[in-house]
């Protein structure tokens, strides 16, 4: 292949390697996207509760975001990796390098990263602002969550307590999360939800189960030899399964 780096070759977007590098882009971002959307959707759980779906949304919507700068990445390799040309001991000059030193390709390069970071930015910041919202409504069943080596135990505003999560379907819940050791992490794997539980404080998380079902509490803040062993179930049952559940329960509490 002759030396394509000369002054009076074409310019850069016409060369052989940059339109070879384009249609390389195009397909490894429908590639990569559709199967990290694919690979996501299948091995994220089914939600139980709107947060998780929004979730394994917004992990589509990212993942998408993302196809475009991973698949230039990957079309840049490919490029390079099958091209016959090399340039040996006599690489271009610097004056040469014709993307870096074109300002409207510098730019353009800057606005779209640019806006990328933003999207992602603001569409988290609206899924965000949703779940604290979530934790100042009054009308919520109210959980007290407290961690430590190696259970949850689940207190209810009429003095049950549990092991085992016990929530009404379709109800708000606001779970108040502590420690009464080290650092734990509250989560309800289906349900989308994961906060800290920390000694000495007390955090805020809120989520409303809209589907009946057992699904799965875990921690997820390595605390101790036992850690993986630091989980139970959230039972989520009708309204009139769970009143008689915390009626019982709350007398087996008075009893003991
Ligand atoms: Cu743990």
């Amino acid at each position: 292949m002759s030396d394509v780096m000369t002054p009076k070759t074409p310019q850069w977007w016409k060369k052989p390697d940059v339109k070879k590098t384009a249609i390389l882009w195009v397909i490894c971002t429908a590639v990569i996207g559709f199967v990290g959307v694919a690979f996501h959707v299948r091995s994220m759980v089914r939600p139980a509760s709107e947060t998780m779906a929004s979730v394994i949304n917004l992990m589509r919507i990212f993942t998408w975001a993302a196809a475009p700068v991973a698949g230039l990445v990957a079309a840049m390799c490919i490029t390079v990796l099958t091209s016959e040309r090399h340039y040996g001991d006599n690489p271009p000059a610097e004056a040469d390098h014709e993307i870096r030193n074109s300002p409207r390709t510098v730019a353009a390069w800057v606005t779209i990263s640019g806006i990328l970071c933003l999207f992602a930015l603001v569409v988290g910041m609206i899924v965000l602002q949703k779940d604290s919202q979530a934790v100042l409504d009054k009308s919520a069943i109210q959980v007290n969550v407290t961690g430590q080596q190696w259970v949850w135990n689940f207190d209810y505003a009429n003095g049950a307590r549990s092991q085992d999560l016990y929530l009404p379907v379709n109800k708000p819940v606001v779970f108040h999360v502590t420690s009464v050791d080290v650092m734990h992490s509250f989560w309800i794997v289906q349900m989308g939800i994961k906060i800290n539980a920390n000694p000495g404080y007390i955090t805020e998380t809120a989520v409303t189960p809209d589907k009946i079902g057992v699904f799965d509490i875990r921690c997820a803040e390595l605390c101790g030899i036992l850690h993986s062993y630091m989980q139970t179930k959230v039972h989520v049952v009708s309204q009139a399964d769970y009143d008689a559940w915390l009626a019982s329960q709350a007398a087996t509490e008075a009893k003991a």
